[in-house]
C-alpha cells in the first residue's frame, strides 16, 4: 500500500481539521441518513479523550461519530478518487452522503474507499462512526463486563489488559486521493548494501510501465516493466549514521496516453542474524534505545509531528540508535522520518494483553480461562501481520518484526497459536527481516513455547520493580542466571532487553536511592545494563520507557506510568543524563 501523496499525477486534498463530533451512548443506535443535530467539534487527527474535561468523554465506551463537509473539485474528480484513513482506533464504519462504504477493524493501520462514482461537486457529508471497544477478538485485547452496584446502579465498564491508556478516535490523517484511472498500486523495492537492487510494481488497469532508480536528479539506472534487477556500484549503504535514502520513480503509461508517477524513498541496506548477533551492513550492530509510546498530552495517540522529531532528536542527543512501536504500528509520518533521521525500528503488531491471567500492573484480569482457549484473536492477528508488512516493507529503517507483546507463550496452545503467523510474516516480508516477539517474566526458558520460533530473543523483564521490589543486587542476580540459562538453550540466538526500568516520579530525590526517586530508576538502569555488558550473545537494549505515558487508573499509577526517563513533556530525569553518558560514550 502506497503512502498517500501528491506527485505530477495524484492530488491529495486533506480533511484533517476541525470536524462534528457526538458520543453515542452504549447500546445506542446511530442513524447516518441524517446530518448530525447537536454536536461538538473535535479536531482530527487525535484521540477526542482529552480534549474536552469529564469522565464522560474520557471514559466513555462504545461509539462515537464525527461529521464533516467537503466539496470534490474536478481537477480531482477525473480519474479514481479514494477516501483514505490513516488509523481509526479501533474499528471504524465510514458513510458518505448516508451510505454505508464499509469498515474497518483495527486501530492503527490505513484503510480506504473508492468514491469515484459517489462522490457530488458540493456538500458531502462524511460520517464516521468509531467504536472503541476492547475484547477478547481485538488486538490489543480487553474485557467487557456488565456490573450491579447497589441502588440499581448498573455500569458496563471495558477493561484494558494492556498498560497504556485506550485513547481513541480518528487518530491519523484522513484525505481524498485523486489518482489516475490506471495507476500504480502497489510498489516493492528491496535495495541492499553490496548495490543489489530489484523491484516489483503494481498496477490497476492496462499500461506500460517505465523506472528510473534515482539519487536525488542523477538517474543511476532506467528499467522497463513491472519487474527488474539491477547491481549498482559505488552506492552509499543506508545507517544510522549515514542514513542515505535513493528514489525510485515508476511511471505507468495507459494505453490512451495517461500517466501515473509515484516515487518511493528508499535505502540500500542489509539486516542479517547470525553467529549469535545482529549485522546491519554486514557490521555487528548493538541496540541502543527504548520501548516507546505515541503520547503527548492534549492529543493522546493523535499523530503528533513536532513530538516526533522532537523524540527522535532527543535520541539522537543522548546516543541511541532504535526503538520498538511498542505496541502497535506507529504512523507513516514517523516511520518516513527514522528514514531520513537514521534511527533503526523494530515494528510491532498491536497484539498486546493476549494474556487472560496477566497481573504485572494491578490490572483487571479475567478469571483465570486458559488464554488461547479464549482469544477469538487468530484472523485478525494475521491481517495485522499482513496490513503492517504491506504498509511498511519498503522502510530502510525497520529492521525487524516483532509480532506480539508479552503474550501467555508459556500457556499450552501459544505454539500452535504462534507457529503459522511467524510463517506468514517471514513469507510475507519482501526483504525477509527478523522476526521476533517479546516474552514477558511468566514464560522462562523452560516453559516458553515461543522462543524457539524466533531470529532474535527479546525480553521484557522487571526483577527489582514488580518481584524483589527495590532490591536491585538480587534483581540482576536473578536476570544474570535467567539470561546465560536463555543463551545455553538457544546458542545460536542473540538476545536482547525489550524492556527494563523502574517508575520515577520526576523531581522525587533520595539520597539512599529508594524506589519512585529519579536516583533509583537511574541505579536500576545502570545496574542491568552493566550485567549486560558482561554477555557476548546480547545484542541490545531497550529502556522501558522512553517518556512517562498515559495508562488506566489504579494503585500501581500515579498520572500514568512514570518509567519514562523523559517526562511526558520530554524533560529529563536522573537517567535519561546517565543513558547519555553510557551510549555516547559508547559510540554506535
Ligand atoms: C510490560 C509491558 C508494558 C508495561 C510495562 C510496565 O511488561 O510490556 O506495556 O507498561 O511492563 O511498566 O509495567
Amino acid at each position: 500500500m502506497l503512502y498517500p501523496k501528491t506527485t505530477t499525477s495524484r492530488i491529495r486534498l486533506s480533511l484533517d481539521g476541525i470536524w462534528n463530533f457526538k458520543l453515542v451512548p452504549l447500546n445506542h443506535d446511530y442513524d447516518a441518513s441524517k446530518p448530525m443535530e447537536v454536536g461538538r467539534p473535535m479536531p482530527v487527527p487525535a484521540a477526542y479523550n482529552d480534549i474536552y474535561e469529564g469522565r464522560d468523554i474520557r471514559d466513555h465506551v462504545g461509539t462515537v461519530v464525527y461529521e464533516r463537509f467537503f466539496d470534490a473539485p474536478k481537477p480531482i474528480r477525473n480519474g479514481e478518487l479514494l477516501l483514505a484513513f490513516a488509523a481509526v482506533a479501533h474499528k471504524a464504519t465510514v458513510f458518505l452522503n448516508g451510505q454505508k462504504l464499509g469498515g474497518h477493524f483495527g486501530g492503527f493501520l490505513p484503510f480506504s474507499f473508492i468514491i469515484t462514482e459517489l462522490v457530488k461537486p458540493t456538500a458531502n457529508r462524511l460520517t464516521v462512526l468509531v467504536d472503541n471497544i476492547v475484547d477478547h477478538s481485538t488486538l490489543p485485547c480487553g474485557t467487557v463486563e456488565h456490573r450491579q452496584y447497589p441502588g440499581a446502579l448498573e455500569m458496563t465498564l471495558n477493561f484494558p489488559n494492556f498498560d497504556f491508556f485506550n485513547y481513541s478516535g480518528i487518530i491519523r490523517p484522513v484525505c481524498l486521493y485523486a489518482v489516475p484511472k490506471t495507476h500504480i498500486t502497489d510498489i516493492t523495492v528491496i535495495g541492499q548494501a553490496d548495490g543489489t537492487f530489484s523491484y516489483e510494481v503494481q498496477i490497476q488497469g492496462e499500461g506500460t510501465v517505465r523506472a528510473q532508480l534515482l539519487d536525488g536528479q542523477c538517474v543511476l539506472h532506467t528499467f522497463t516493466g513491472t519487474k527488474g534487477t539491477a547491481k549498482l556500484e559505488g552506492i552509499t549503504p543506508w545507517s544510522t549514521q549515514e542514513p542515505k535514502l535513493y528514489q525510485f520513480k515508476a511511471t505507468v503509461t495507459s494505453d490512451d496516453g495517461s500517466e501515473d508517477e509515484y516515487t518511493e524513498r528508499f535505502g540500500f541496506r542489509t539486516v542479517e542474524v547470525r553467529d549469535c548477533s545482529l549485522y546491519l551492513n554486514g557490521k555487528k550492530v548493538y541496540l541502543k534505545g527504548f520501548g516507546k509510546h505515541e503520547d503527548v498530552p492534549v492529543i493522546g495517540r493523535g499523530l503528533c509531528e513536532p513530538y516526533n522529531v522532537k523524540d527522535l532528536a532527543l535520541m539522537k542527543w543522548m546516543g541511541a540508535n532504535s526503538f520498538r512501536t511498542s505496541h502497535y504500528p506507529y504512523s507513516e509520518e514517523m516511520m518516513n522520518l527514522c528514514d531520513e533521521m537514521g534511527i533503526l525500528v523494530i515494528d510491532e503488531t498491536p497484539a498486546v494483553g493476549m494474556h487472560t491471567t496477566f497481573t504485572a500492573t494491578g490490572m483487571k484480569v479475567d478469571v483465570a480461562s486458559p488464554t488461547w482457549q479464549t482469544l477469538k484473536t487468530s484472523q485478525h492477528h494475521s491481517d495485522v501481520i499482513r496490513e503492517m508488512i504491506e504498509r511498511d516493507k519498503n522502510h530502510p529503517c525497520v529492521i525487524m518484526f516483532s509480532v506480539a507483546n508479552e503474550p501467555a507463550s508459556e500457556e499450552s496452545g501459544a505454539y500452535a497459536y504462534f507457529e503459522p503467523l511467524f510463517r506468514l510474516a517471514r513469507q510475507l516480508d519482501p526483504q525477509k527481516r527478523p522476526v521476533t516477539f517479546v516474552t514477558h517474566g511468566e514464560a522462562t526458558v523452560e516453559t516458553c513455547e515461543v522462543a524457539p520460533l524466533c531470529d532474535i530473543l527479546m525480553l521484557n523483564r522487571y526483577y527489582g520493580w514488580y518481584s524483589d521490589e527495590g532490591n536491585i543486587p538480587a534483581a540482576v542476580a536473578v536476570l544474570s542466571d535467567e539470561l546465560d540459562r536463555y543463551h545455553a538453550r538457544y546458542p545460536e540466538k542473540p538476545i536482547m532487553l525489550g524492556e527494563f526500568g523502574a517508575d520515577a516520579i520526576a523531581g522525587f530525590h533520595d539520597s539512599t536511592a529508594l524506589m519512585f526517586s529519579e536516583e533509583f530508576q537511574k541505579d536500576m538502569i545502570d545496574a542491568y545494563c552493566k550485567t549486560l555488558d558482561q554477555k557476548s550473545y546480547i545484542c541490545g537494549e531497550h529502556v522501558w520507557n522512553f517518556a512517562d505515558f498515559a495508562t488506566a487508573e489504579s494503585v500501581k499509577r500515579a498520572q500514568g506510568n512514570k518509567k519514562g526517563v523523559f517526562t511526558r513533556e520530554r524533560k529529563p530525569k536522573l537517567a535519561a543524563w546517565y543513558l547519555k553518558d553510557r551510549w555516547t560514550k559508547q559510540g554506535t
